[in-house]
């Protein structure tokens, strides 16, 4: 593309009405304390707590008061989030660096209901792909789908990195407990031939299949890795053609696919206004549907068809992933809070954080605007976080009693999926007791008055005033995942409209790939060979040949 696309007429963020009010309001409120605004105000729970689309979104242990949500309200307004949303769900080309729609919204959409792209409804394409997806896994599941050698297929493996494999590998650990248990689902994304080595140690290629994930097809980590899937299945099977029987592959690139050597007619397609870190829910998803069956894929697609309707159409002041998207501006931009807790009380939901780190970092860590000017204030948090209890017996520490703030979403389930003893009261208990300690802490008098040494007081205080939002729901379904990613989605998209940056490119990673590919032959070549990079780099290639021209003698 040579010619810029159109500016976008949205007043600097700095230049808002309401970022100014905010900016007055925020010295204002600053030192605000919870412990005063929950006595002072018997109903703030109900006040702050929206229940919407089967979630119970509790953000009163905020330090906000009424005046600053209608603020980040008419925040989010005059950035524009309205028309912006309308702009996502009607197609426009608002990945503005990459010119593509960006319509993950589509790939949840019901029969009939229409989304264009260049013009051209894609819903029905979606569908088409969902059925030949859903009669695959079935195939596969059933044992209908035989191997080269007749065997039923035990083993999946999805080969994939970033975008095509941190959803599925996410969902596939969270849905464990829908999933078909005789068989074994594994994920191999790093380039660092461990990943592959030991994800197929002890298995059968017989009885193996393998799903090649990428989006490009010519992804170093995933092609690298694909290959040797492919010799490993043929120096077991001995024949060219079993790789008909053992591999396929999810694309947007059918000649690479067929290059490869895939049968196109074993290739489930996606589209290019899929964004990678938002296809989890594309073809990317075929391990999660041969896992937990087509039944249950739907059933994670309609949450996130609820979590879309509700964004697209709730008032900003009771819609959840506005309201979250608002607070994560709040602490990032105003307290100048560099990260964001996520702890999920699931042991299900262990490879969450690391799902949202890519969706909301590779999203909304950019330092210009849509128009190319860098921003004069703080965009993308950090996201990191582990499944509670785990946590508290390691960096929970540094939350409560650290001198970083550090907002956190807490999210539980009020049942189990593995009822065993009073586990889950315990549970339930642990999550409901942090984000209180957190928000009320104890202070020097409470402490002193349990006997405490005066020496050891401040030791044992804890300031409190730490914010959290707790998202409850019934029970960790596949309908209720759906929810949750949607939710996150759309709170990284209000952000990224209210910073006015691109959230859905991702030239960051560009520069470090295109650096090893000129390192990868620098490594082979011989030790005396001239290099022209820094005396650090240059040290390090020298390093690596040295080391390894003595291991090869
Ligand atoms: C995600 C990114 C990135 C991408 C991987 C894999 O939004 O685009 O993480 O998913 O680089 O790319 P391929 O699917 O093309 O192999």
């Amino acid at each position: 593309m040579t010619t810029p696309p159109k500016p976008i007429d949205i007043v600097p963020l700095k230049n808002r009405p309401a970022w100014k009010a905010l900016e007055e309001h925020y010295a204002r409120v600053r030192d605000l304390q919870l412990r005063q605004l929950f006595a002072t105000d018997p109903q703030r729970s109900g006040t702050f707590t929206v229940e919407a689309v089967g979630l119970y979104f509790d953000y009163s242990k905020h330090r906000i008061n009424a005046e600053t949500r209608n603020l980040l309200v008419e925040l989010a307004e005059q950035s524009g989030l309205r028309q912006h949303i309308d702009a996502m769900f009607r197609g426009d080309k608002i990945n503005v660096t990459e010119q593509r729609s960006v319509l993950h919204v589509a790939l949840r959409a019901q029969k009939g209901e229409p989304f264009f792209s260049d013009g051209v409804d894609v819903v029905p394409e979606v569908h088409a792909v969902l059925d030949k997806m859903a009669a695959f896994a079935e195939q596969v599941r059933s044992g209908a789908w035989k191997g080269h050698t007749g065997k039923r297929i035990k083993n999946v493996i999805s080969i994939g990195i970033g975008g095509s494999d941190l959803g599925p590998v996410m969902a596939y650990e969270a849905l464990k407990h829908y999933s078909q248990r005789d068989m074994t689902f594994q994920f191999v994304s790093n380039v660092d031939g461990t990943d592959f080595v030991e994800a197929t140690h002890g298995l059968s290629a017989e009885e193996t299949l393998f799903i090649i994930c990428s989006k490009t097809f010519t992804t170093l980590e995933t092609m690298t890795n694909g290959r040797t899937a492919r010799s490993w299945a043929l120096n077991q099977l001995k024949d060219e053609k079993a790789v008909a029987k053992h591999f396929v592959a999810v694309s947007t690139n059918t000649a690479k696919v067929v290059e490869f050597g895939i049968d196109s007619a074993n290739m489930f397609e996606f589209w290019d206004w899929v964004g990678g870190r938002y296809s989890m829910d594309s073809a990317i998803g075929l391990s999660t549907m041969i896992a937990i069956g087509p039944d249950h894929f739907q059933a994670m697609l309609a949450g996130f068809h609820a979590m879309d309707e509700h964004f697209r159409t709730a008032p900003f002041h009771q819609n959840l992933p506005v309201l979250m998207g608002l607070l994560a501006v709040w602490y990032n931009t105003f307290f100048d809070a560099q990260t964001v807790a996520v702890l999920p009380y699931d042991q299900y939901l262990k490879r969450f954080p690391a799902y949202l780190q890519q969706l909301t970092m590779e999203s909304n860590g950019k330092q210009v605007t849509l128009d190319g000017k860098r921003v004069s204030y703080q965009t993308g948090p950090i996201y990191w976080g582990e499944p509670g209890t785990n946590g508290q017996h390691s960096f929970y520490q540094l939350i409560h009693q650290g001198t970083k703030l550090i907002p956190c979403d807490f999210i539980a389930f009020l049942q189990t999926l593995n009822p065993v003893g009073t586990h889950h009261e315990l549970l339930l208990a642990n999550v409901f007791a942090q984000a209180e300690a957190l928000a009320f802490g104890k202070t020097p008098d409470e402490v002193r008055s349990e006997g405490t040494a005066e020496w050891l007081v401040p030791h044992r205080t804890f300031e409190g005033n730490r914010p959290s939002t707790v998202i409850l729901a019934e029970r960790l379904t596949p309908e209720t995942l759906g929810k949750l990613i949607a939710l996150y989605e759309h709170s990284v998209f209000t952000q990224g409209t209210i910073w006015q940056i691109d959230s859905f490119d991702q030239w960051g990673v560009e520069l470090g790939k295109a650096l090893a590919n000129r390192i990868i032959p620098e490594l082979a070549e011989t030790a005396d060979k001239e290099l022209t990079h820094d005396s650090s780099t240059n040290a390090l290639i020298r390093k690596y040949r040295k080391l390894s021209a003595n291991s090869s003698k």
